[in-house]
């Protein structure tokens, strides 16, 4: 299986995905992105997000120690929208209202941190953030996603360490799907896709990259990205709010080894979108929900070359060429200390 190209199916979203690692061996000569030194001051007078500056908005950041949290000045949702005189539902027209809020949360006032170079108590404090967002924001919301757009070359708009919670009254592509797909295998088979997943996942040990008492990295059987990983808690969860104090900090220190061990893989601040993926809060039981994050990595071979998801990618589906399985031993190999540090 490891040579011949294949299509692996995501039961996931409900989508294939074609592998060709046969085609690890070809030379690249395309676009190499520029690789920039980190050489972050710990403030930037003139960052947008660091303790008590001015932002683009017009607002003043409050002189914060922790973690900090703010509307997005340019949310790309609004709490109320007005759109009474576009309404449209014939077959080929649809329209559909939605409201929402946009928020960012600054991880850190240490403006040359990530969350890989944080400590394990930060990282805690932005795991409680993600659960305190996540909880209000569902009391008003069907969905809420928790994010982190890391590195330039994923268009993170300021390198200084922070993500993003979007919040609105439908429920979002992705979340759909998996949503949809959940809830089928679990009418059919009375148990959890994400679950029944994992078990299978430990008894094959192909693609676990690292574990602790609570929690599982894994790289996906139908991974899209290279280097592309899941993490999940190795119980039924559906939701943030379920998580015990201990489960919450395992999550953070398994999540300073996983970021860690990505940075070391190209000795580099390693660049990816990641995000939570948990039970939506539309007033349904939802036993058929697995909480779990998404890491989504755009490096192919090194800090320089990435891979680019278009041609036969966009307009057939997507491929990969070195397999889930090798990334995982890939990733499992690494060292747990930052390469900064030795
Ligand atoms: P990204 O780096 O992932 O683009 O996130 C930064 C967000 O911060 C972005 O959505 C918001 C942008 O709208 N922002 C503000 O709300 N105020 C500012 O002063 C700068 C950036
Ligand atoms: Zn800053």
């Amino acid at each position: 299986m490891n040579r011949q190209p294949h299509r692996r199916y995501n039961p996931l979203i409900g989508e294939w995905v074609l592998v060709s690692p046969h085609r690890t061996k070809r030379p690249w000569q395309g676009k190499e992105e520029s690789q920039h030194k980190d050489d972050r001051p710990e403030y930037d007078a003139e960052c947008y997000l660091c303790p008590s500056n001015k932002r683009a908005g017009g607002f003043t950041n409050p002189k914060y120690e922790n973690t900090f949290v703010f509307t997005n000045d340019f949310s790309a949702l609004l709490p109320e929208s007005n759109n009474d005189g576009i309404s449209e539902n014939s077959d080929l027209f649809k329209i559909e209202n939605l409201t929402g809020e946009c928020r960012v949360i600054c991880f850190s006032p240490r403006h040359n941190l990530t969350l890989a170079q944080m400590d394990v108590e930060s990282i805690r404090k932005v795991v409680d953030v993600w659960d305190e967002q996540i909880a209000e924001l569902g009391k008003k919301y069907k969905w809420v996603q928790v994010f982190e757009n890391r590195g330039e070359i994923m268009g993170s708009s300021n390198p200084h360490p922070h993500g993003q919670v979007w919040a609105s009254t439908s429920l979002p592509n992705e979340a759909s799907k998996e949503n949809l797909n959940q809830r089928k295998y679990f009418t059919e088979k009375e148990s959890i896709l994400l679950v029944d997943y994992l078990e299978k996942e430990f008894e094959k040990k192909e693609r676990i990259v690292f574990e602790n008492e609570h929690w599982v990295v894994l790289v996906p059987f139908w991974a899209i990205w290279p280097f592309e990983t899941m993490l999940l808690p190795k119980r039924h969860v559906q939701q943030f709010a379920q998580l015990t104090d201990e489960e919450k900090e395992s999550l953070s220190s398994i999540l300073k080894i996983h970021l860690t061990k990505y940075d070391n893989l190209f000795s580099t601040s390693f660049p990816y979108t990641m995000g939570w993926h948990g039970t939506p809060f539309d007033g349904e039981d939802n036993q058929h929900w697995q909480l779990h994050a998404h890491f989504y990595p755009p490096l192919l071979r090194s800090a320089s070359v990435k891979k680019f998801m278009v041609g036969y990618e966009m307009l057939a589906e997507a491929q990969r060429d070195i397999t889930a399985e090798q990334a995982a031993v890939k990733l499992r190999e690494l060292s747990e200390i930052h390469f900064s540090e030795t």
